[in-house]
């Protein structure tokens, strides 16, 4: 008996261990990622993030009816809180964030500072589009 309780646990903590995996996770929900919304209540209430948890970001390419969107990753705090490109690097042009999106896998235990970089940063102070994350191990009990 004791023998067939342990493998119905067994059983158990590895349905929770799937359930629980890498998420792939689409900045804004339903909002994508636009200029006005505010994406640092956005991580707030989606937060916490896991490493290997994938950050999707979905914008049209530009148009005559859709503004150019881009994607940053800053360097520091400080950069971030001013918006402040110099330093940044771009891992998404205008175009990669249509279809399925831009994939971006949170592979370190670091703080991750993501922004739009259109406009010379307008998008990111006006736009709120900027927000940070730092990836937590999972934990299995
Ligand atoms: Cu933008």
């Amino acid at each position: 008996m004791g023998f067939k309780f342990g493998r119905g646990g067994l059983i158990l903590v590895m349905v929770a261990a799937s359930v629980v995996g890498p998420k792939r996770i689409i900045v804004g929900g339903s909002q994508n990622w636009r200029f006005g919304v505010n994406y640092t209540d956005w991580s707030l209430k989606n937060a916490p993030f896991y490493l290997n948890d994938t950050l999707v970001f979905k914008y049209d390419a530009p148009s005559k009816i859709t503004f150019p969107h881009n994607v940053y990753l800053l360097p520091n705090l400080k950069s971030f809180l001013n918006c402040d490109l110099r330093r940044g690097k771009v891992i998404a042009n205008p175009t990669q964030g249509s279809g399925n999106g831009f994939e971006f896998v949170l592979k370190k235990r670091k703080p991750y500072y993501l922004a739009c970089g259109e406009r010379n940063g307008f998008h990111c102070k006006v736009g709120l589009m900027k927000f940070a994350v730092v990836p937590m191990r999972r934990r299995h009990h």
